[in-house]
């Protein structure tokens, strides 16, 4: 690699004039977009020296998801098409931080330590959402690549689920699908128009209205649109006219518990939200009184397991099928999995990256967070066991066609990572084979009321947790005050965290009533508001 050349454009095109520390948080960097130039120019040498040290593409997304207009980031991809291990992340942060005197040197470390051939070839697939500061931060990515001699393919503007789609056909040498956008398109719809026939099956109506959060989704779902005529047929609205993520998508809907902008009115319709990268989903629908109704992750994640569970059983293959949640799973939801459907549930710290490797342990692992963010994990030899059954003639008809159900739902999964149009047409699939309506779907159990709020704090690194954030360590004292506040609520549960993604301190609570939990929540924002610091007004607590 050519240092000199490397520290001269560093110095000349992308000086880190940035005074504050940044870190790669839940996914990757995440904050305003004009601190960010540096980063991605750093970023860009960075997946050229991961790429030679994994002899594979890696793959760089520009996005910040949910997040205002204004925020960008950059999460960076493995080459399984899962998110970067762990202590990566950790030279990610020192890398983007380091001042331009140290750039070099800290490279070089990270050569010797990480064993690297700097003559090993390096491949690095780049997507960016449509943030109007993506191309810029893009441009920056690619400098960072060309100055370590790494080769790229820019992608544009696409999906992240497509980026890490892209990554798995690229290291698979075609084997996942076809590495192009096209290739995406083709996989997933035909898998769906082969479990769906045209025709509408009991309650199951094969239309909905589609919030795209005015994000990339918007452009994505155009190409489904055209792949599904006549099968099912998507509305979509904030398709990109208005502002991105600004009261729509996924985490407005599923945090506000509301209906997004220029949303459907009509009661009933089954109506879904994704958010500004399009790897969220969510589903609601507004009654004939017209009160909101969310199915969030959680519903998803139970709906997915038990017609997974439904089809290993008539399959009778031996799979062992598990389920991964995080703390911000409703309880009722854990209850009805592990209760009645009777499998394994197991929590994780927030992030897919915890919940992707977790659910890896299963032979099939769903993971879900509550926040629609999830899929559907399938071991190689247990899709080997499923297609052999679905070919055979040997086993009892009911078995063969269970298994031929099975693989052929597997296909509609984009299984890299969380991807809000694959898990939809998963859903529609489901919903179908089962004839349902939304209302039906949502008979399954009763959510416990919930509420999520943020608080601002000086420095949110401030709050510490540990059991898959469910126990706060620090500062002293607010484990303490939760407990005894959420002790006086009937099914009372809270917890709190420092987002990953935002500068704010997130608060979850639930308990069995609605009024309640407005209470419960607002009381431990305000505990956090005042041993983590809290900054601007205080969180009022309603009488
Ligand atoms: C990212 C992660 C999710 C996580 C979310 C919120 O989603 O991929 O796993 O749940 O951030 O994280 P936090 O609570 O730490 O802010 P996205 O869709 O924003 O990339």
């Amino acid at each position: 690699m050519d240092y000199n050349r490397i520290d001269s454009i560093s110095k000349s095109q992308h000086p880190n004039n940035h005074t504050g520390s940044i870190q790669y948080g839940t996914a990757g960097f995440r904050t305003s977009a004009d601190v960010l130039d540096h980063v991605l120019y750093r970023m860009g040498i960075l997946t050229v020296l991961r790429s030679k040290q994994k002899n594979a593409a890696i793959g760089l997304m520009i996005t910040a998801s949910h997040n205002e207009e204004p925020d960008n980031g950059v999460k960076l991809v493995d080459p399984a098409g899962e998110m970067l291990e762990s202590s990566w992340e950790e030279i990610a942060t020192h890398l983007a931080n380091v001042p331009d005197s140290e750039l070099i040197i800290t490279l070089k470390k990270i050569v010797k330590e990480q064993h690297i051939n700097e003559d090993a070839p390096a491949s690095v697939i780049i997507g960016r959402d449509t943030r109007e500061s993506g191309w810029g931060l893009s441009r920056s990515a690619i400098d960072g690549v060309n100055a370590a001699d790494g080769s790229i393919q820019d992608f544009g503007v696409i999906t992240t689920p497509q980026l890490h789609y892209l990554i798995v056909c690229s290291n698979t040498n075609g084997a996942y699908g076809e590495s192009s956008v096209d290739g995406y398109f083709s996989k997933l719809g035909e898998a769906f128009l082969k479990v769906k026939e045209s025709k509408s099956k009991e309650l199951y109506q094969g239309e909905i209205y589609l919030d795209a959060a005015n994000g990339v989704g918007g452009i994505a779902v155009k190409e489904f649109q055209k792949i599904l005529e006549g099968n099912l047929t998507i509305r979509v609205f904030n398709d990109g006219n208005g502002t991105l993520n600004y009261k729509c998508g996924a985490d407005y809907v599923k945090v506000q518990q509301r209906a997004p902008l220029n949303s459907p009115v009509k009661p009933f319709t089954r109506s879904v939200s994704i958010d500004g990268d399009a790897d969220r989903v969510v589903y609601y629908y507004m009654d004939e009184g017209e009160k909101f109704h969310l199915l969030d992750g959680d519903r998803i994640a139970t709906l997915v397991a038990s017609y997974l569970k439904e089809l290993v059983e008539d399959s009778g293959l031996n799979i062992c099928l598990g389920l991964v949640q995080t703390a911000y799973a409703n309880g009722a939801s854990t209850n009805y999995i592990s209760e009645l459907l009777k499998i394994p549930v197991v929590c994780t710290d927030t992030g897919v990256k915890h919940l992707h490797h977790k659910a890896l342990e299963f032979d099939i692992g769903v993971y879900f967070e509550a926040n629609g963010h999830g899929t559907v994990v399938v071991k190689p030899s247990t899709l080997e066991a499923i297609t052999a059954a679905s070919q055979t003639t040997v086993l009892p008809e009911k078995c063969q066609t269970a298994a031929l159900k099975l693989k052929n739902l597997i296909d509609v999964v984009n299984q890299t990572v969380g991807d809000a149009l694959s898990d939809m047409l998963v859903v529609e699939a489901i919903l179908y084979a089962r004839g349902w309506d939304i209302t039906t779907w949502e008979k399954s159990y009763t959510d416990l009321p919930n509420r999520q709020l943020k608080v601002k704090v000086q420095d949110r690194n401030v709050v510490e947790t540990t059991d898959a954030a469910r126990t706060c360590t620090s500062p002293p004292g607010l484990q303490d005050k939760i407990n005894e506040l959420v002790a006086r609520y009937h099914k009372g549960r809270s917890f709190v965290r420092a987002s990953g993604t935002e500068d704010v301190v997130r608060v979850y609570a639930e308990c069995d009533s609605s009024t309640e939990v407005e209470k419960l929540a607002a009381e431990v924002a305000l505990a956090v508001y005042s041993l983590a610091g809290g900054v601007g007004p205080e969180p009022v607590v309603p009488v």
